[in-house]
């Protein structure tokens, strides 16, 4: 009885770490730690547009370090809660945005142009 009670929590000690490893699916996960979830909210960090999708709800931005989420400067997609956030930016425009993973995913927060 007290090896299954063992087995059990091993079972969900696993089970919760590995909800918090990053999407095998994603392709940009790999080089991103995983760091715990809520991190990195309200952090404003420079970064360039790159593309905006406002039908898939995404943007590709450049960004610099994102030290509380461990992430070098890059080029990646971010996920939009409110597509009227892309209403305001294009390609080409220097803009100070904050990310949060939301679901696994990186989600923007705020985005806004650069003075
Ligand atoms: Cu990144």
């Amino acid at each position: 009885m007290k090896a299954l009670l063992l087995l059990t929590l091993l079972a969900v000690a696993a089970n919760a770490s590995a909800q918090g490893a990053p999407a095998a699916a994603d392709p940009h996960a790999a080089h991103h730690a995983p760091a715990a979830a809520a991190q990195g909210e309200g952090e404003l960090v420079d970064g360039e547009v790159r593309k905006v999708d406002r039908d898939a709800k995404k943007i590709t931005l450049s960004h610099g370090e994102l030290k509380s989420l461990d992430m070098p400067p890059m080029t990646m997609v971010f996920r939009v809660t409110d597509p009227a956030m892309l209403e305001r930016v294009k390609a080409g425009d220097k803009v100070r945005f904050a990310v949060a993973r939301v679901g696994g995913q990186f989600t923007l927060t705020r985005i806004e142009k650069a003075e």
